[in-house]
């Protein structure tokens, strides 16, 4: 299968990125083609700092590698690097109903958090997106449950545009990890919320933090009534949310570690997560600091991205404007 996805270069990457979307992505690029973008273009919807946006992006990609993303398998590159994004978006936007753009559940929280920038590209980010994937004709777009809605406008796009002015587009699929294997992994303080890295630092871990700082985190989440380890996500959201936590980090079954932790309580337990984690994320965080130091290696592989993804998307652009009627000179 040919595979694509996309992480804004903005903020640090968390569990929940992590074992939502991204730990499934490395395992992906042994067995298809994939294809996964920086979406810097995307990140500036809400306010950016020019002078820090550079860095920010070179700074994902660090992050990237370094969990095991490997430039030989897969096109790693930057959205801003491939103009065919931006013009293939100008010409769904007008494919796309107004109305179905302020439905977006993305759109409508993030209007509220940013009252005072309210801008058109806020709106029209699903848009961006769309153009992002069909550009590579994925087959699918491993994503996190958040962001099915906008695959879903991404398939009626392509099929809007096919029907239009041709067959070009495929509609690829959401391919989206089960409840308990990720798809949302929560907030350490209010496990009925997803878990955000713009949300306070001590709702969510980072996955290159401190050791210190994880053990403090994982002590401190919030966990629920009662004493029993027991995976039930309505009446127990925080105490199953570790659990989910703890099985995918440990690659082990909900009900296993459920029975592992059974009789022992919920300190005990949580102890165990921060141990876990620490000693999961301990390589991750030595590549991180290794690669960090290799800056001219960073960019030849973002180069060379480039090089590839722009190959792909100025062939599928070529067809589209060809489709869609433009003067061809
Ligand atoms: P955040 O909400 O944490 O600010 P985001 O969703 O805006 O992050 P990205 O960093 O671009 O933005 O997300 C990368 C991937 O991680 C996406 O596929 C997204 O669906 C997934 N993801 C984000 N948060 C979670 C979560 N709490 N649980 C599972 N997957 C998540
Ligand atoms: N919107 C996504 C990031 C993103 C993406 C994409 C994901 C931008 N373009 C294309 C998959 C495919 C987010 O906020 N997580």
């Amino acid at each position: 299968m040919r595979i694509l996805s996309g992480i804004q270069p903005t903020g640090e990457m968390h569990i929940g990125n992590y074992l939502g979307a991204w730990k499934r992505l490395v395992e992906l690029q042994t067995s298809n083609e994939c294809f996964y973008m920086i979406a810097d273009l995307h990140a500036l919807t809400v306010p950016q700092k020019a002078n820090e946006l550079a860095q920010a992006t070179l700074q994902k990609a660090v992050e990237l590698l370094s969990i095991g993303i490997d430039p030989e398998h897969s096109t790693l590159f930057v959205q801003s690097h491939v103009s065919a994004h931006t013009e293939l978006a100008w010409i769904l936007n007008t494919l796309t109903p107004l109305g179905e753009l302020e439905r977006m559940t993305q759109f409508k929280e993030k209007s509220k958090k940013y009252r005072a920038n309210i801008n058109a590209g806020l709106l029209d980010y699903p848009v961006l997106q769309a153009a992002d994937i069909l550009l590579y004709l994925p087959d699918g777009v491993p994503v996190g449950k958040d962001q099915i809605q906008h695959v879903e406008l991404t398939r009626e796009l392509a099929k809007r545009f096919n029907a239009t002015y041709g067959a070009i587009f495929k509609e690829p699929k959401a391919l989206v990890a089960k409840e308990e294997e990720g798809a949302k992994i929560m907030s350490l303080k209010d496990p009925k919320k997803k878990m955000s890295k713009s949300d306070p630092p001590d709702t969510w871990i980072g996955i290159f933090e401190d050791e210190g700082i994880i053990k403090r985190k994982i002590a401190s989440a919030t966990t629920d009534s009662g004493k029993d380890v027991a995976y039930n996500p309505a009446k127990k959201p925080g105490i199953s949310n570790l659990l989910t936590i703890y099985s995918l980090v440990a690659e082990q079954p909900i009900r296993a570690v459920e029975k592992k932790f059974q009789k022992k309580g919920y300190a005990p337990f949580k102890k165990a997560v921060a141990e876990l984690l620490i000693s999961k994320l301990r390589p991750l965080r030595s590549e991180k600091k290794q690669l960090e130091s290799r800056e001219v290696y960073l960019r030849e592989i973002l180069r060379q991205g480039a090089k590839k993804a722009n190959a792909v998307a100025s062939r599928t652009m070529e067809e589209a404007r060809r489709k869609v009627g433009f003067l061809q000179i």
